[in-house]
């Protein structure tokens, strides 16, 4: 009732405004005007010029849509659901060669749920898992390099599970950031702390900090039961570490994405008072752009499917929506660790798709290469078309549930008896 009231409400100002509002001395102009002009203007046409960077996509350097490549070189034992690859950290360049790391699970079976679960059973995808790492000369053919973070004996952080990793530079020195697992995913719920291990060089070895560094909230609060996806920049000289947490519980799981804030890599952290400080997402991606942060939300939310930019990295808005954003994307941001104050940008990463595998039997999850146009330095007007023209198939790939079919007959039945 509460919300329709508002709405009400909301609709009694705006006819108020609009039978007050001098009628526009003349219609809009056919050229869009570079500036916001000086006349009354609809709710969308003040947006246009007040909310965004740009007044079409093809000027918007924060819109873009985004391509896809297969990735050479990671076998995947023919699909069979016993190698997973997922959750890639951002991309980082060291001595001519790139390097990600990445959510490794290698199970004699796939995920069977937190019920069946056993030492050698994963419950979910990203049970049982290991810290990995690859390198590449050119961003498609990737050689796997083996385990970076193994698990460590119990009672360390992350003795059940060692995932979702992200990587950071500080001070010449090399921090993986992961979920810590010490118990079954899914048992209570996908219930995880952050910890880190560090390295001189990106080939390791690496050396556990074996200490929770993102402490799960107090009970009640927010981010009480997980700290998930921990995203680590240098930002304000700073390290600005975004992550995401599972929040409001059934019957409606929500997810947002919070900062903590250090001067040193293994903390202490500290929480921003306006956590949550990204309403949507899932695995949401972030990079320096110009003097903020930009970021891609996508999978959950009112907000997901967007590009959205902070001015200070803590106050986000869209700054536009997109279709078939990278999900968990690790992209290649050269100036992630730099503290630049003009950030330039992204133009391509690796992501993951989780839905590998012709059944439950089998699904696993492979990483991919995505490619984009969110960059200062590069304009590449393919990328910035919203128009992707879909042919048909990728349509009828959304079909009807079983459950939605019965209720459009039945609603249709109804509906023919009504005269
Ligand atoms: C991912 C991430 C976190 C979750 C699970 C593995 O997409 O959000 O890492 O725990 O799913």
């Amino acid at each position: 009732m509460k919300t329709a009231s508002l709405h009400c409400g909301r609709l009694v100002l705006l006819g108020l405004a609009l039978a007050t509002a001098p009628l526009a001395a003349e219609p809009f102009p056919f050229r869009i005007p570079p500036k916001k002009p000086d006349r009354p203007l609809s709710e969308a046409m003040n947006r246009l010029y007040d909310q965004y960077m740009a007044l079409m996509p093809e000027d918007s350097e924060l819109y873009s849509n985004f391509r896809y490549t297969p990735l050479k070189g990671l076998d995947y034992h023919d699909g069979d659901g016993t190698i997973s690859r997922r959750d890639p950290s951002k991309v980082i360049k060291v001595d001519g060669k790139y390097y990600v790391w990445y959510t490794h699970r290698r199970t004699t079976t796939s995920a069977q749920g937190a019920a069946k679960a056993t030492d050698t059973i994963p419950s979910s995808d990203w049970d049982l898992c290991e810290i990995w790492y690859a390198t590449s000369t050119d961003g498609f053919t990737w050689t796997e390099k083996g385990v970076a973070v193994p698990r460590p004996p119990k009672p360390q952080p992350g003795w059940r599970s060692a995932c979702t990793p992200d990587i950071l530079i500080w001070k010449g020195k090399y921090y993986l950031y992961y979920q810590a697992f010490a118990d079954v995913s899914g048992r209570r719920g996908d219930d995880c702390p952050v910890a880190v291990s560090y390295a001189d060089s990106p080939n390791g070895p690496w050396t556990s900090a074996n200490k929770i560094v993102i402490l799960n909230g107090a009970p009640g609060e927010w981010d009480q039961y997980s700290i998930h996806d921990p995203y680590p920049l240098v930002y304000k000289g700073k390290i600005y570490l975004y992550y995401k947490s599972d929040w409001n519980g059934k019957p409606v799981l929500l997810r947002a994405t919070g900062l903590a804030t250090a001067d040193d890599p293994l903390g202490p952290f500290t929480k921003c008072p306006l956590n949550p400080v990204i309403n949507s997402g899932h695995e949401t991606t972030l990079f320096p752009f110009k003097g903020g942060i930009a970021a891609i939300a996508q999978h959950n939310g009112l907000e997901h499917n967007t590009i959205q930019y902070a001015p200070d990295g803590i106050n986000f808005h869209v700054e536009s929506t997109t279709t078939f954003p990278p999900i968990a994307a690790g992209p290649y941001v050269p100036d992630a660790f730099t503290d630049t104050t003009d950030g330039r940008g992204i133009t391509w990463g690796i992501a993951h798709f989780t839905t590998a595998g012709e059944s439950r039997a089998t699904q696993h999850s492979i990483l991919t290469r995505f490619d984009c146009d969110l960059s200062q330095d590069v304009n590449d007007p393919e990328m910035k078309k919203t128009d992707l023209s879909l042919r048909p198939e990728i349509y009828f790939s959304q079909t009807l549930s079983r459950a939605q079919q019965e209720r459009i007959t039945k609603e249709t039945r109804t509906d023919l008896q009504k005269p």
